[in-house]
């Protein structure tokens, strides 16, 4: 009689939309993570030590010290998102563990959001809510010289990552009648600059110096880390705005709050940061900044497809395949 394979015991360490977990349970013994609590080290280690696969997010640190307790049954982690700046690829690669992430569907609800901050920055639309919704505000009518913000429309978007999610934002900002800008590694298709009218900057440093709003859009790898430095933060003009939905890493947060406090840059709209969960309180205490806490890609339907990406990738490991989200860290 043939044996039926035994299945992967997959680890997930935080909690997922129910239809993800429950087809996670069909396919797979699963342990879920049922109150969601993020793990400490020492469970993620005692889940990789029995785990065949783990199933992480961006607030579990997957690191050389989590992965070098591994035991030999771990073959694949599994990530629930499309950074993997959580994993130690390195470590992972050499101890002969896959990754794998879930690209593409999460650009365009990241775009979105980044398009919302482009606009709630600039126009001033969190200070306006804010305002109406406080009770010891009495709103005495329209003003003209009141709540004046600044027009995006004929300005210059500088973007920084021209990936999938660079070039939605970059559909959106052009609808918008924005000019498009951008630095990216590589130079994107001419097909793709012209559908944009996008401009390419191979020198990151000219292209802020001529902005008016900076999007961040790369993931976060050693060589993206304070991409935008102290000093080339100091390169833009204190007319500027700087938008971030990708990585707080990519942008170095202490001189962007001093900048902010020294009406050296006019405003930020932020939905990450540098030490998540901890949000640097100078930035929230300023009024030009619109922080937003990591939900860019917070959608039911994305995190559904998400949860499909993830279990087509255990699925085609378990079943002897390649998974199709292989992350090679050549190519981040
Ligand atoms: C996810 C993200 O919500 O996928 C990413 O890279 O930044 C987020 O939008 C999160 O990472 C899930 O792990």
């Amino acid at each position: 009689m043939p044996t039926t394979p035994k299945k992967p015991l997959v680890i997930v360490t935080r909690k997922l939309p129910d239809v993800v977990e429950t087809r996670m349970c069909e396919l797979f013994e699963t342990r879920l993570n049922d109150d969601d609590k993020p793990m400490s080290q020492a469970q993620l280690i005692a889940a990789v030590k029995t785990a065949d696969v783990l199933v992480p997010t961006v607030t579990d640190k997957i690191d050389r010290a989590v992965l070098t307790q591994a035991g030999p049954q771990l073959r694949l982690i599994a990530n629930f998102g499309t950074g993997v700046d959580n994993v130690d690829l390195d470590t992972a690669r050499n101890r002969g563990i896959l990754v794998t992430n879930t690209p593409g569907v999460l650009t365009e609800d990241t775009a979105d959001m980044t398009m919302a901050l482009i606009l709630a920055v600039p126009r001033r639309v969190a200070e306006g809510a804010a305002y109406m919704r406080d009770p010891t505000n009495k709103w005495t009518g329209w003003s003209p010289t009141w709540m004046l913000g600044h027009r995006i429309y004929g300005k210059r978007l500088g973007i920084v990552g021209m990936g999938r999610i660079g070039q939605a934002v970059a559909r959106r900002a052009k609808a918008f009648g924005l000019q498009i800008h951008y630095h990216n590694r590589r130079r994107v298709s001419s097909a793709v600059e012209q559908e944009l009218e996008a401009t390419y900057w191979e020198s990151l440093d000219q292209m802020l110096t001529r902005v008016d709003i900076v999007s961040v859009n790369c993931p976060h790898t050693p060589a993206t880390y304070h991409l935008l430095s102290a000093r080339r933060l100091k390169l833009l003009k204190p007319s500027a705005y700087v938008v971030n939905t990708a990585r707080g890493e990519v942008i170095d947060e202490n001189e962007l709050a001093r900048l902010l406090e020294a009406g050296a840059i006019a405003g930020a709209g932020l939905d990450v940061f540098e030490h998540e969960p901890a949000v640097n309180p100078r930035l929230l205490a300023s009024d030009r900044v619109v922080a937003l806490p990591h939900m860019s890609s917070a959608t039911i339907e994305g995190r559904i497809d998400m949860g499909e990406k993830v279990i087509i990738n255990i699925k085609a490991f378990a079943d002897g395949h390649a998974p199709p989200d292989r992350v090679h860290p050549a190519m981040l």
